[in-house]
């Protein structure tokens, strides 16, 4: 009802952090070129297996860009799909199905939308059946003026596996595509060869799989690497093609790629017990920025996909003051160190809480639950929120207004 609306936008403004003046509008007009990692986690930034790093030009790239190691997944069982809602909603996804499916035809006010707003090109680009995750029609929702999907590219079976076109040969059709797109383009590009099971030619095979007691996790183990290089290629082509220069990249990982089910073969790697601690600091996926002429710079600040759209906004110079979200500008000095999972779970600053049972976040030992209490309130009553935006189609009352999201003055059942 109409009180419902006041809440949400009381709550939103309560929750706003305004931008960091030196970095508000660092990247004004430039591309934004958008990268899904597929179920890629931030354990794997920085480690070595056997003498070899998985993932060797992600660790040099994120020394010339801002990474942000406390960065976590937000997604339910809307997988990708639930991460690119996320991310450019800035609202949470659903506790169950996938809101792509279920709620394609509601209002958004997404980023692609308010970025073409600004005069901006968009464009998604995944080399697959259109209609998989009902992208079609969610795109349409979201703003996005272009899908490039499999009948944009020369899929065969020599270029392909496991679920279809691979990465390297999906980023190097993909430079034609954006060659042809007008600028300022906001482009998203999401990436197939990491998910599940995980298979790879041996000739892309630039590490060994691993030994341990799952085979899902010794094959993720080449297919992680196999990424990496396809990454590496993409950034030597936008480079090679005059683009590099003028946009950002932004890469996230879409969800964790090894479920709790390898919990056993995971301690192998980590060397450490799978606590439901440890599981939950395992939700942790890469985000990285790379904006030109910008140092590199790691960022330990908690934080979730649900921070990325508040975060690019505020980089393109365009205020999100008036914009209806539960995430906050990760530059911003007032953002607070606090990330809610789909599940309920949540991390802070000192603590994190999963199942029922607070941790200390120092040294992953269960404190009293008290401490985590306050939080526990407010973790549901954003999911509540975010859920009765979703389910009442909410966003349809607000209009913009000379530039400003305002209610819409009318009577509501
Ligand atoms: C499918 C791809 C993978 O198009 O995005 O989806 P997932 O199974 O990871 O949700
Ligand atoms: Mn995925």
């Amino acid at each position: 009802d109409g009180s419902k609306l006041t809440d949400i936008v009381n709550y939103n403004a309560a929750n706003y952090a305004a931008p960091n003046k030196d970095m508000f509008g660092i990247a004004k007009g430039k591309n934004v070129i958008l990268i899904s990692l597929e179920s890629t986690q931030s354990f794997l930034v920085n480690r070595e297996v056997n003498g070899k790093e998985i993932t060797p030009f992600l660790n040099d790239f994120i020394k010339e860009s801002y990474y942000f190691n406390n960065f976590y997944h937000q997604t339910g069982q809307g997988k990708t799909s639930d991460s690119e809602f996320i991310v450019e909603n800035s609202l949470y996804p659903l506790s169950r199905g996938a809101v792509f499916f279920t709620h394609s035809g509601n209002e958004y006010h997404a980023t692609p939308e308010i970025l073409n707003e600004n005069g901006y090109y968009t464009a998604s680009l995944h080399a697959n059946n259109k209609s998989f995750w009902n992208r079609d029609i969610m795109y349409q929702s979201l703003g996005y003026q272009r899908f490039y999907e499999i009948e944009d590219y020369d899929v065969k079976e020599e270029n392909s596996i496991g679920w279809g076109l691979k990465d390297v040969d999906f980023f190097e059709q993909s430079i034609q595509h954006l060659k042809e797109m007008p600028q300022p383009f906001y482009s998203k590009f999401i990436t197939l060869t990491n998910h599940f099971p995980f298979v790879l030619e041996k000739e892309d095979k630039f590490i060994e799989p691993l030994t341990t007691g799952s085979k899902t996790l010794n094959n993720y183990i080449p297919t992680v690497r196999y990424q990496d290089e396809a990454l590496k290629k993409f950034i030597q082509q936008l480079k090679e093609e005059g683009i590099y220069d003028n946009s950002i990249i932004v890469m996230y990982g879409d969800h964790n790629g090894i479920s709790e089910n390898h919990n056993k073969a995971m301690g192998e790697l980590l060397e450490e017990e799978v606590t439901p601690f440890v599981s939950t600091q395992l939700q942790r996926v890469p985000f990285v920025i790379h904006i030109p002429g910008e140092k590199g710079k790691t960022i330990s600040t908690v934080s979730g996909q649900i921070d990325i759209k508040p975060t690019i906004l505020h980089l393109l110079g365009i205020n999100a003051k008036n914009d209806i979200q539960f995430g906050s500008d990760l530059f911003s000095k007032e953002k607070k160190e606090f990330t809610v999972l789909r599940d309920g779970s949540f991390i802070t600053k000192d603590y994190v809480y999963t199942k029922e049972i607070c941790y200390d976040k120092k040294d992953g030992n269960p404190v009293e639950k008290d401490l985590c209490t306050p939080y526990i309130e407010q973790a549901n009553e954003e999911l509540d929120i975010s859920d009765s935006i979703i389910y009442g189609d909410l966003l349809r009352f607000y209009k913009m207004n000379d530039g400003r999201l305002e209610i819409e003055d009318i009577e509501m059942e």
